[in-house]
């Protein structure tokens, strides 16, 4: 029963179990030899806590506003594709659970359901952010996002890490076996395999900074920049004005053997400051986020929120709208109270 689910781990063992072998590989897929992916939840184990004593935490207060928005939690659900692998009606399912809950969902561009479909999902109030990846055509890119700004979106964001398709051996692997049995067809065994490359032809590998500027004259959104890795890139974004950025390496799905956020994280709050940037903008980051500890310590190195990805969909996947709530549950149970109370060390 649900009420025995843990923690992430647990969702992901019976997601692993009720998934099809396809939707599996695409999900949990990293790229390469998948240690970027190991890294950045490893990462946060190396990374130990100085409690301080005798303070008042009876009351405590988890909301957090971001951008604005005010969130019942420093966490959000990050944008991932192809949400119907996993339940029949896809991403509309954690529309419902964020409104419940009282958390941002990120509308991923690459959804299974239509952007009407999840704004229409939502709660009066609730917020919801759009990730947007921008389309080699740049008409139908200003057509989404005004379409996205039109319905209400509180954010766009430009997700910048995926210029090409990261090798996921998985996903390619999977989709081998099944669409191509004949073990001949081994020497073609290609990037050009699995779910993902169906997908990557909607990214425009082009994108560079000069661009931001044309996204940012085509909408009044504020913009969020996912997927900065370093510290020097952090300060790009703040001097081109940009409100916040997404410390991510795309669930290690992406360029394998990149650092982990919270590694970045500390290298970005460090680069900030040396600029005196320090306060211009938001700090988010995504990536191995699994317990409420890996939480509390991307905020007390200076994230003010976190994006879960996979968490959820496996969530979604196991128990649908009831699973997603008991992982927000689990986070607000867990020890995020600490981020409130404790001073870094
Ligand atoms: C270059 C194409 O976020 C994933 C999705 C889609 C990425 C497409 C990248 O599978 O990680």
């Amino acid at each position: 029963p649900l009420s025995s689910i843990l923690n992430t781990f647990d969702f992901e063992s019976i997601a692993k179990e009720v998934l099809s072998p396809d939707a599996w590989a695409y999900y949990s897929s990293g790229s390469g030899d998948e240690i970027t992916l190991q890294e950045n939840h490893q990462a946060f184990n190396r990374i130990f806590m100085k409690p301080r004593v005798l303070v008042n935490v009876k009351k405590v207060d988890t909301s957090v506003e971001l951008l604005g928005t005010a969130s019942a939690l420093p966490i959000y659900i990050t944008a991932t594709a192809l949400g119907k692998l996993g339940h029949p009606e896809g991403e509309v399912v954690l529309t419902r659970a964020a409104g419940t809950r009282g958390i941002i969902q990120m509308i991923p561009t690459l959804a299974s359901c239509s952007i009407d479909e999840m704004v229409a999902a939502k709660l009066p109030q609730q917020a919801q952010w759009f990730q947007l990846y921008v389309n080699p055509n740049r008409n139908l890119t200003i057509d989404i996002i005004q379409k996205a700004e039109k319905l209400g979106v509180k954010a766009l964001v430009v997700t910048i890490d995926a210029p090409q398709l990261g090798r996921r051996e998985k996903d390619m692997r999977v989709k081998f076996e099944n669409d191509a049995p004949d073990v001949q067809a081994t020497e073609s065994l290609s990037r050009n395999e699995g779910a993902a490359r169906a997908i990557a032809h909607f990214i425009d590998p082009s994108l560079s900074w000069d661009d931001l500027k044309w996204i940012k004259a085509c909408s009044n959104l504020p913009l969020i920049l996912k997927g900065i890795q370093c510290g020097e890139d952090a300060v790009l974004a703040a001097q081109a004005g940009i409100e916040a950025i997404i410390i991510s390496n795309h669930g290690g799905r992406q360029l394998d053997t990149s650092r982990s956020a919270v590694e970045v994280l500390q290298e970005v709050t460090q680069a900030l400051k040396h600029s005196k940037l320090e306060n211009a903008l938001e700090i988010y980051i995504d990536g191995g986020i699994r317990r409420g500890t890996d939480i509390f310590k991307a905020l007390a190195l200076g994230a003010k929120a976190v994006g879960l990805g996979r968490p959820f969909l496996y969530a979604m996947s196991s128990y649908g709208q009831r699973g997603v709530e008991h992982l927000i549950v689990i986070g607000l149970n867990d020890r995020i109270y600490c981020a409130k109370s404790l001073k870094l060390p």
